[in-house]
């Protein structure tokens, strides 16, 4: 072959890259030019049959063109990406500024429990906290023993709790009462420092105006070497200054008795901050984790102290949303659910307002 065909052998590859419309087009022009059967291997296995001197120069023309040839497959190679990633991105657009279509996400609605339980994961998540969860049904051990609840006590009899008939074992399994049994479990399963929250539905038997049988609450517990009440006073008014979006709470602590914490104590806000100023509402019961609790969980409460709190989140929804009747909580009644109801779109977020 001479020069001028080695010339012309290009300006006809080179037409045929440029030509190439498509990835896979200009595929075929790759295998077609530089493939095992290829053009250009072709030319190289002449060059067995040359003369040297003839060899070596021919074989410097072939590999130059081979690499021009090469060079021109990846430019158009990038040119025909560059397009076919502009067309992609021509048919995928999306306007944004479109309003969001009917269908399920603009029709269904968030309970306001589930709301709320958002919004405090969201508080206590901002706080270094995380969300613990465990089972509705627990054993008699977690949910009463473990902390520190004695055999005769009131809330274990049978009116106030609801028992499943003994297992096999013998054991009474119940429907938990608090989640507290979550707080033991992650005690029982993690070294401290420790600082979760557990919200969940648990059980009373109990009905009437203001009480159901199933109900929601939150728990918070945090052990480390040198927690003390100061810590649970702030970590508390932080939650309700976030929680009721106001600047400051006037809030009181009054003693109480709980047999898993010692000192306990009765949190109440001032009414002040959702507009009733001068009644005190309860809100939720705390206090330093009780030794026998830590050393139940097998923390040693020489070195280790706590406290926990806890709070009904029902309550806390009426009283941030101005809801009146518990009982419509649990009706899966749609006009009510669409009336108080948030939107899907309405996720809480501290940087963008928990409530809009
Ligand atoms: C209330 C009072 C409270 C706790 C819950 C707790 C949990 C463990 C250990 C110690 Cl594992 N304490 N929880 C402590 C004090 C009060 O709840 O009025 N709840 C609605």
């Amino acid at each position: 072959m001479s020069s001028t065909d080695l010339t012309a052998l290009e300006t006809e590859l080179a037409a045929g890259i440029a030509a190439a419309g498509t990835l896979d087009d200009l595929d075929r022009v790759r295998v077609a030019a530089l493939g095992k059967k290829g053009r250009i291997p072709e030319l190289m296995q002449t060059l067995g049959k040359m003369a040297p001197d003839e060899r070596k120069n021919f074989g410097q023309a072939v590999n130059t063109v081979k690499a021009r040839i090469t060079d021109a497959i990846e430019a158009r190679k990038a040119v025909l990406e560059e397009a076919a990633l502009e067309a992609r991105l021509a048919t995928e657009r999306a306007d944004i500024t479109l309003p969001v279509r009917p269908g399920p996400e603009s029709e269904g609605r968030i309970h306001p429990v589930s709301q709320v339980m958002d919004e405090l994961a969201e508080i206590f998540a901002d706080m270094g906290f995380s969300v613990a969860e465990g089972p509705d049904i627990e054993t008699d051990d977690y949910n009463f023993t473990k902390l520190n609840i004695p055999p005769e006590h009131p809330s274990r009899q049978d009116h106030d709790t609801f028992y499943f008939s003994p297992n096999e074992k013998g054991e009474r399994m119940v429907l938990r009462t608090h989640t507290s049994p979550v707080q033991i479990r992650t005690m029982l399963n993690q070294k401290p420092p420790i600082r979760i929250i557990a919200p969940g539905r648990v059980y009373r038997c109990d009905s009437d105006q203001t009480h159901t049988p199933m109900f929601h609450q939150i728990e918070a517990l945090v052990i480390d070497e040198t927690t003390h009440m100061g810590h649970l006073k702030w970590t508390l008014e932080e939650m309700c200054k976030a929680f009721f979006e106001v600047d400051e709470v006037k809030m009181r602590f009054r003693s109480s008795y709980f047999p898993f914490t010692e000192p306990s104590a009765e949190i109440d806000i001032a009414a002040d901050a959702i507009g009733k100023p001068g009644k005190w509402l309860e809100i939720g019961g705390c206090g330093m984790v009780h030794p026998k609790v830590l050393e139940n969980c097998g923390i040693d409460p020489t070195r280790y102290q706590g406290y926990a709190f806890g709070m009904g989140i029902d309550r806390m929804a009426m009283l941030k949303y101005g809801l009146t009747d518990l009982r419509a909580f649990f009706n899966a009644d749609m006009r009510w659910l669409k009336h108080y109801g948030f939107s899907l779109l309405d996720v809480p977020t501290l940087a963008g307002g928990l409530s809009s």
